[in-house]
C-alpha cells in the first residue's frame, strides 16, 4: 500500500499559492481574536489547482479502491483522534457551540466509516446479452476532477461529505471553502493529507467568490474539471447551475431551505416544543436544514406559541464554548444578512422569543446572557407570530435565529403552505396519528422528512439533498453519492467467434 500511494506523489505535489489579497478569519464571537490569515487567490488559483489535480488523478484512480478506503479510513482515524482539538476550531472560527462542534466533526468519522465498506464494494453489474455467447457488463468509473465550494456554517462534515466519497471514488479534488472558515478547512485538509491522500489529489485552494468564478469557467473550458459540488445560497447555486449547463455538466448542488415543521393538532406539545427551539434556533438558525416556517393548527396555536415562547425567553445564549442553544452568527456578512432580513417584520407580526430585537448589547441586554455579548456577533432570538404566504420571511431562507408561525386548519392546507416557499430540503411533523404522518410524507416536496423529531441532524448515510430552490435533486451521502462522482460505462463482450448484431441477429420466439 505505502509504494502504491507514493507513486502518486510526483511533481504535482505542490501547493497552489494565493498569493493574492489577505484574508483575516475572525473569531465571531470575540471579533478580535484572528483565527487565520490566509492570502486569497486570484482568478488563476482553481484554474491551476485543477491542472494539477488533472495529473495526480490519473494515478489516484489506478490505486486499487479497498486501498483508497483504506486511506479514507485513516482520515477518520486521525479525525478521530483529534476530535476535540477539530471541535475546538470550529467552535472559535465559526461559534458554534462546542456540543454541536463535536456532532459536527463524528459525522466525517461516520463519512469514513462509511466509505471504507464502499472501497470494497463500489459494485459494478453483469447484465444479461440479447445474444448468445455475449456477456454484457457496467463499471463505475471516476469523472476526473471535483471542483468543491463550500459554505463554512458546517465547515468540516459538509465538505468530507463531497470530500471522502470523490477521493474514494478515484477522483481528484480542487476544494475551495469558505474563507471564514479557511482554519478549519486547511486543518481537514492537513489530515487527509497525513492519511496518505497525495497533495496534488487533494488540492486546497482560498479565493473570494468573483475569483472562484472566473477559475471555474476557466478551468470548465480547459476541461480539467468534470465535476462541481457546491453547498451554499440557492441564488449563487443558480449562478454555478448556469456556468456548469453552458459546459453541459449536472453539478451536486446543496442550497438554501425554508424548512416547514407542522404542528397537527394531536401532537404532544412538549416534543414539538423542544423540536421547534432545537430546528429553529439551534445552531442560531444557520444550517441548511433549519426550521423556518412553523405551521400550527388553529386548535393549538396559542398553547404551542405561548410554550414556545416561554422556552426562548429561558433559552440560554451566549459563549459557544459553553453548553447554549446558539453562539454568535457565522460572520460580519451573516450578521448584516440577518439585519436586513430583521427590516422585514411588519406591523402585523407579534414579535416575540425576547424582550428585544437585534443585537444584543448593554443597550439590549438578554437576561442569563452567557459571556459578554460586546466581542461578538450575538442577535436576539425572534419568534413572529402571523405570518402571510406573501411575507418576506415566509418565502426567503433567513439563515438565522428567527421562524414565523402560520395557522392551518386542514392538513391540506398546511402541505400547501409547507410546499409554498418553493424550497424543498427538509420539513418535519409532530403527530401521533400515523395517517397524518405518512399524508405529510407524501404531500410535502422535500427530499428529507421527520415525524416528532427536528428538521436537522440528518444522518451521513441517508440521501441528503432537496428540490426545487433548495437543488437540482441531486442527492449526497450514502451509496447515492456515488451517482455523482463516478459516471456508469459500459462494457460488451462477444465470445461468439462473429459479428453478432444488436436488434438484428436476435431470435424472438
Ligand atoms: C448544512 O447546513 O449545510 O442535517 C448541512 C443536518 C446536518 C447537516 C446540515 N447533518 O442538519
Amino acid at each position: 500500500m505505502e509504494s502504491t500511494l507514493s507513486s502518486v506523489l510526483g511533481p504535482e505535489d505542490k501547493a497552489v499559492d494565493g498569493g493574492g489579497t489577505e484574508y483575516l478569519s475572525r473569531n465571531p464571537s470575540n471579533l478580535d481574536d484572528v483565527v487565520a490569515r490566509v492570502r486569497l487567490g486570484g482568478p488563476d488559483a482553481l484554474r491551476i489547482a485543477a491542472e494539477n489535480a488533472q495529473r495526480a488523478q490519473r494515478e489516484w484512480a489506478q490505486v486499487p479502491a479497498p486501498v483508497r478506503g483504506r486511506v479514507v479510513a485513516g482520515l477518520g482515524r486521525l479525525v478521530e483522534a483529534n476530535k476535540e482539538s477539530l471541535a475546538k476550531l470550529v467552535t472559535r472560527e465559526i461559534g458554534k457551540p462546542y456540543a454541536e462542534a463535536l456532532g459536527e466533526v463524528q459525522e466525517i468519522v461516520d463519512t469514513c466509516d462509511f466509505f471504507l465498506g464502499e472501497g470494497r464494494r463500489l459494485y459494478g453489474q453483469t447484465v444479461p446479452s440479447e445474444m448468445p455467447d455475449k456477456q454484457l457488463f457496467t463499471f463505475r468509473v471516476p469523472v476526473g476532477v471535483a471542483a468543491v465550494i463550500t459554505a463554512g456554517n458546517f465547515p468540516v462534515a459538509v465538505p468530507s461529505w463531497y470530500l471522502v466519497p470523490a477521493l474514494l471514488c478515484g477522483n481528484a479534488v480542487v476544494w475551495k471553502p469558505a474563507e471564514y472558515a479557511a482554519a478549519s478547512a486547511r486543518a481537514v485538509a492537513e489530515l487527509a493529507w497525513r492519511a496518505g491522500v497525495p497533495k496534488g489529489v487533494l488540492n486546497l485552494v482560498y479565493a473570494d467568490g468573483e475569483s472562484t468564478f472566473a477559475g471555474l469557467e476557466a478551468a470548465l473550458e480547459a476541461g480539467t474539471v468534470n465535476k462541481v459540488g457546491f453547498t451554499g445560497s440557492s441564488a449563487v447555486g443558480t449562478r454555478v447551475g448556469e456556468l456548469c449547463g453552458r459546459h453541459l455538466q449536472s453539478p451536486c448542488l446543496e442550497l438554501g431551505g425554508k424548512n416547514p415543521m407542522v404542528v397537527a393538532p394531536d401532537a404532544n406539545l412538549d416534543l414539538a416544543v423542544e423540536g421547534a427551539l432545537f430546528s429553529g434556533w439551534g445552531t442560531a438558525g444557520q444550517r441548511c436544514t433549519s426550521l423556518g416556517n412553523l405551521i400550527v393548527h388553529r386548535d393549538v396555536h396559542d398553547e404551542f406559541v405561548s410554550r414556545l415562547d416561554g422556552a426562548l425567553r429561558s433559552a440560554a445564549i451566549g459563549d459557544p464554548t459553553g453548553e447554549v442553544l446558539y453562539g454568535p452568527l457565522l460572520d460580519q456578512k451573516f450578521a448584516d444578512g440577518f439585519e436586513s432580513v430583521l427590516e422585514t417584520i411588519a406591523d402585523h407580526h407579534r414579535v416575540l422569543g425576547s424582550d428585544a430585537v437585534g443585537r444584543i448589547s448593554e443597550s439590549a441586554p438578554r437576561k442569563g446572557f452567557q459571556g459578554d455579548p460586546s466581542t461578538g456577533l450575538y442577535y436576539h432570538p425572534v419568534l413572529l407570530d402571523g405570518l402571510r404566504p406573501d411575507d418576506h420571511v415566509f418565502r426567503q431562507e433567513t439563515f438565522g435565529p428567527i421562524v414565523g408561525v402560520s395557522t392551518f386548519d386542514t392538513l391540506d392546507e398546511a402541505i400547501e403552505l409547507g410546499n409554498a416557499p418553493g424550497y424543498g430540503l427538509s420539513a418535519a411533523v409532530y403527530t401521533t396519528d400515523p395517517a397524518t404522518a405518512f399524508r405529510f410524507r407524501q404531500g410535502i416536496g422535500a427530499g428529507m422528512v421527520s415525524v416528532n423529531n427536528s428538521t436537522s441532524g440528518a444522518e451521513a448515510h441517508l440521501p441528503f439533498g432537496g428540490n426545487g430552490r433548495s437543488g437540482n435533486g441531486s442527492r449526497q451521502s450514502g451509496i447515492w453519492v456515488l451517482d455523482q462522482f463516478t459516471r456508469w460505462q459500459s462494457l460488451n463482450w462477444d465470445f461468439s467467434g462473429k459479428l453478432q448484431k444488436a436488434q438484428m441477429d436476435v431470435d424472438t420466439v
